[in-house]
């Protein structure tokens, strides 16, 4: 039965419309759980972001750096990072000014390509520009498969942007522009004068005694499309040549404005440029997976792995890192969460087995074991038809160095048993 809504219950309704929005954290992502699990965790890994600082005044600055490597298990049917990809911040509406962007020190002003099993470290510099709190992910927009992002971190953005904000740049004829404001002239003049044209060609057809579409419509279904000629006035015609001839004039008097005002000008630029190379972590061990197996009623993801060392510290599992969710060994290394969204889980990997010495070669079994599975919908991987996962596994010495191995193959699905 269909009651009608009482006029008290509407506010009520607003309320509880709201405090469903304020008190569920989807409503705050913007599409990162989205993307298919096999894709998330297959494209990018990324490690060591860091945001600093976290908390800004509108006009000040903050350091985005981090390390991302490219998956040898990159899907087949998606476009490649190798083919031309770029280095970006994801953060709703323009928010920041992208100051510097680096990859390997090399400027990521253009594309380039990012080689699958390579490392490299990131560095962007952003200017708050307007006050708020953004949740901001690395990007890697590759050609042709979309962004490819990192987990977001939280800044918080304080204070308003003031009218004389300014976003200046030395062009290179030595000029000083602000692009806040460079050009808006023209470019609110330009638009105005187009969309009177518009509004005045189409106020010539619809504003008259027999207007467009369905009186002529009806005629042409009657007479047959023979007569179509004879709803043409010459008053058309006349108007018509004239409209023509204002188009042609004000796009050509456009084109020489526009020469005379900027003489000197170059195309946007879209070759590709070449990243630098760094050192590439040494033959340290070797890894090799076999068993990876989810028990979907205990959201765990089990895996075995036979590792050989071929250091000369004992090494031990610290954590898994896979679609920017990372499970972390509490043996090994203790984490904290930036953020309140920071999908880390700092008790989630279970290693069972020692340590594995200089030279041996030992089998350990892994778990990761965490409710963010479910929350970042990485268990819909099993519901692929490529049920394959990737991930980056990191390891310790007893001195803290760090080295990692990156991990993959068939996932397989257990629906019954609990482990
Ligand atoms: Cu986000």
């Amino acid at each position: 039965m269909i009651k009608k809504m009482k006029i008290w219950q509407m506010p009520l309704m607003v309320v509880c419309l709201v405090g469903f929005q304020l008190y569920s954290d989807v409503v705050f992502a913007h599409g990162e759980r989205a993307q298919q699990a096999g894709i998330r965790m297959r494209t990018m890994y990324w490690w060591d972001v860091d945001v600093s600082p976290t908390k800004v005044k509108v006009g000040e600055l903050v350091t985005i750096t981090g390390k991302f490597m490219p998956s040898s298990f990159w899907p087949e049917h998606l476009a490649s990072s190798e083919v031309a990809s770029f280095m970006n911040i994801g953060v709703p509406g323009p928010a920041f000014l992208r100051m510097h962007s680096h990859v390997n020190g090399t400027p990521m002003v253009r594309s380039t390509r990012f080689y699958r099993g390579k490392e490299y470290h990131f560095k962007v510099v952003l200017k708050a520009r307007q006050g708020g709190e953004y949740h901001v992910h690395p990007v890697v927009s590759v050609k042709d498969a979309g962004p490819i992002i990192a987990s977001g971190v939280w800044i918080t953005v304080e204070g308003e942007r003031p009218d004389d904000f300014k976003n200046e740049v030395e062009t290179l004829m030595g000029d000083t522009i602000d692009l806040e404001h460079y050009g808006m002239q023209e470019i609110i003049w330009f638009n105005a004068f187009w969309f009177a044209v518009g509004v005045a060609w189409l106020g010539f057809w619809f504003i008259r005694k027999d207007p467009v579409l369905l009186r002529r419509y009806t005629f042409i279904a009657e007479h047959g499309e023979a007569e179509a000629g004879s709803l043409i006035s010459v008053k058309d015609m006349v108007v018509s040549a004239a409209f023509f001839g204002l188009t042609m004039v004000a796009i050509v008097a456009g084109y020489m404005w526009a020469n005379a005002k900027y003489p000197n000008t170059t195309p946007l630029q879209t070759g590709k440029v070449v990243t630098n190379e760094i050192p590439q972590q040494g033959d340290v061990l070797d890894v090799v997976v076999s068993n990876a197996v989810y028990h979907i009623p205990g959201r765990a993801f089990n895996f075995d792995i036979t590792v050989t060392n071929k250091g000369d510290s004992p090494l031990r599992v610290g954590d898994f890192a896979t679609a920017g969710v990372r499970f972390v060994n509490a043996d090994v290394l203790t984490v904290k969460p930036i953020d309140k969204s920071d999908p880390v889980s700092p008790a989630g990997l279970i290693v069972t087995g020692p340590a594995v010495q200089p030279g041996e070669t030992r089998t350990l079994r892994v778990s990761a074991n965490d409710a963010l599975w479910e929350k970042y919908r990485l268990t819909s991987l099993i519901y692929d038809p490529d049920s394959r996962f990737g991930g980056m596994l990191f390891f310790y010495d007893d001195e803290g160095n760090r080295y990692y191995s990156e991990v993959g193959g068939v996932m397989i699905p257990d629906f019954q048993n609990v482990e």
